[in-house]
């Protein structure tokens, strides 16, 4: 039976194939499934069991979707899906995820050169073949071979960015949760960790019934193509290649599997080492004690710690590693010193910094929703961003920023109990410029100035440009730091210690963007802003109500970046952080 979710996916990837089929974004098709995957998180109800004439009262769904989603839910189908699915098969759409390989492009090559793969296009570009066709030129070839090369498209163990894996997990591990013969399931390895790239997804279930839950797997609308089936272990691929591994161990040996498949396989050997050290043994079975030397039967078979990870740590005389910062990078170590920090996390955020209502042209929920929204987490402050006048269609001019400035004051006033900031999502410029005259844009409550625009200068100029921005009076923190999108656009490039350095004189906060494509600054950045005492500011950037829990993600690579909890501004008491800002 499809959900609500499963509809979603089903008008993303109608919305992602009608771009080639129709060889534009913005053609009008592409808009109605966007559109009324919008109604539809909008709407927040249960549709499957909607008519055809209810589905188009949602705000957004026309007549012809709405028979689409009728067409999935009766027969677990779309034909015109299945059409495009065939038109464009899996290859071509990885193609067309590289940058400079537009729907255009795609259709030349396809055509003229009968290219219809990864390896037939890097074969094409080596003899040199696409410079001759019509609108490409040896610029055009050079530049897609790097982004080939710099998105790892090649050779097998390509990497998948986060953003594509994780909706997959989550949704996996709550089906499967739902499911009564399942007593807990949690995505491991390299996801659970919060890596910005994924070679594959695990997941570790407990259940006394390994057999139903991998039928129950095979089930599942995500699966392509298995490719391993047995009681307790199945491996797929998804419709585009990805390839998830779910494993079923006994609800007792949960917390040992959870620990060993979350790795990171270096986290792993230096715990097993700790227990070897403590004459035990670990695996993914448990923790276990070695027989005396002189027993006859060497099998270790008593069980130390096994049903939780907490059990396992305490029991090694270790103080309890958050997922996210098993890389052992120093963090075993800490561990058993008692000496990890204080980590940031989800309960202790008070506000949201970098946050979007339709005054923007891509935001895509009103003022009092975006309020309503906020104030529902119990938010004690809230800054409103929305885009200022540089970024072209999706900005907005002085006078309509008063304007809205008006109209947030008064749709603030139904959450009395909240602080509503008016604030500007500034764009640095080429040359480190800021958008409007210096006496307006000092009028703003709060601003995130961010890079929007020119990703190809040299080093020494966008690092002088950040440079700029964060000295600029009016700036209080810097966006998306690099405004790189994973896997899919690399950021600009900056000499990272001269940022933070800056960052740190003139105490200005460094962004930490949850929006699972970008995860800006990267946790590698973020500990060293840590190291250097720069003050940190973890928000969503949100768009629409539907995207506030994004905090989750924005905490979790701060977290991986070892941040303690007093360097993140929007976790301060309302007073102190409106005192730093000098409200
Ligand atoms: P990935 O999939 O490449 O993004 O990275 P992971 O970390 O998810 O690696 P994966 O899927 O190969 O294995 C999942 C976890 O299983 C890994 O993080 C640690 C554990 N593991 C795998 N192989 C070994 C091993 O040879 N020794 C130990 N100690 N642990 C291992
Ligand atoms: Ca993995
Ligand atoms: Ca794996
Ligand atoms: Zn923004």
């Amino acid at each position: 039976m499809a959900s609500t979710r499963d509809v979603l996916d089903l008008l993303d990837e109608l919305a992602q194939l009608t771009v080639l089929k129709e060889q534009s974004p913005q053609s009008f098709k592409v808009r109605a499934y966007e559109n009324a995957k919008q109604g539809i998180q909008a709407d927040g109800r249960d549709i499957t069991q909607l008519s055809a004439t209810e589905l188009t009262k949602i705000k957004g769904i026309g007549k012809s979707t709405a028979a689409k989603i009728r067409e999935f839910m009766d027969t677990g189908q779309v034909e015109k899906l299945e059409q495009l699915r065939e038109e464009f098969p899996p290859p071509v759409v990885e193609m067309s995820r590289i940058p400079g390989m537009g729907p255009k492009t795609l259709a030349l090559i396809r055509a003229e050169l009968d290219i219809q793969d990864l390896d037939g296009l890097k074969e094409a570009l080596a003899s040199k073949k696409l410079r001759d066709l019509k609108g490409l030129g040896a610029k055009a070839e050079e530049k897609m071979t790097k982004a080939i090369e710099r998105l790892g498209l090649s050779g097998k163990d390509r990497r998948r960015p986060i953003g594509d894996a994780m909706p997959l997990a989550e949704k996996l591990v709550a089906e499967l949760k739902s499911q009564d013969i399942v007593v807990d399931a949690q995505y491991c390895g390299s996801l659970r960790r919060m890596r910005e790239t994924i070679g594959d997804v695990d997941i570790t279930v407990a259940s006394l019934d390994g057999p139903a839950v991998m039928a129950l797997v095979r089930d599942q609308s995500a699966v392509h193509e298995v490719i391993l089936s047995g009681d307790t272990k199945t491996s797929f691929l998804t419709r585009d290649g990805m390839q998830v591994d779910v494993r079923v161990v006994e609800p007792s040996q949960f917390g040992a599997a959870v620990l060993y498949f979350t790795g990171s396989k270096a986290h792993n050997i230096a715990m097993r080492q700790r227990a070897l050290d403590r004459g035990l043994l670990l695996n993914e079975y448990g923790l276990l004690r070695k027989p005396d030397e002189d027993a006859e039967d060497q099998t270790p078979s008593e069980v130390v710690a096994a049903e939780t990870e907490a059990s396992i740590y305490a029991a090694l005389e270790m103080a309890y590693v958050n997922p996210v910062m098993r890389e052992n990078t120093g963090e075993v170590e800490a561990s058993i010193a008692d000496e990890l920090p204080e980590l940031v996390e989800v309960a202790h955020i008070r506000g949201d910094l970098h946050y979007h209502t339709d005054r923007s042209g891509d935001g895509r929920s009103t003022v009092e929703e975006m309020i309503a929204e906020a104030a529902g987490r119990g938010y004690e402050y809230l800054a409103i961003t929305d885009h200022g006048e540089d970024l072209a269609i999706n900005g907005s001019s002085a006078e309509e920023m008063l304007e809205h400035r008006e109209h947030i004051t008064e749709a603030a006033k139904a959450h009395p109990q909240m602080t509503v900031l008016w604030g500007c999502e500034l764009n640095i410029g080429a040359g480190g410029g800021l958008d409007y005259e210096d006496e307006f844009r000092a009028l703003f409550d709060y601003t995130v100035a961010s890079v929007h625009s020119h990703y190809d200068q040299s080093v020494k100029e966008q690092t002088a440009r950040l440079v700029a921005a964060i000295a600029d009076p009016t700036v209080n923190s810097i966006g998306h730091l690099t405004g790189r999108y994973i896997g899919r656009r690399p950021g600009i490039e900056i000499d990272v210690d001269v940022v933070l350095e800056a960052l740190f004189q003139f105490d200005k906060a460094l962004e930490v963007n949850g929006a699972l494509q970008r995860l800006d600054a990267a946790s590698d950045v973020v500990r060293k802003a840590v190291d250097r005492g720069v003050k940190l500011v973890i928000n969503t950037d949100s768009h629409h109500v539907s995207e506030l829990g994004r905090i989750e993600y924005g905490v979790k690579t701060a977290q991986r970046g070892w941040a303690p909890r007093d360097l993140v501004v929007n976790t301060w008491p309302k007073k102190k952080f409106l005192d730093w800002i000098g409200h």
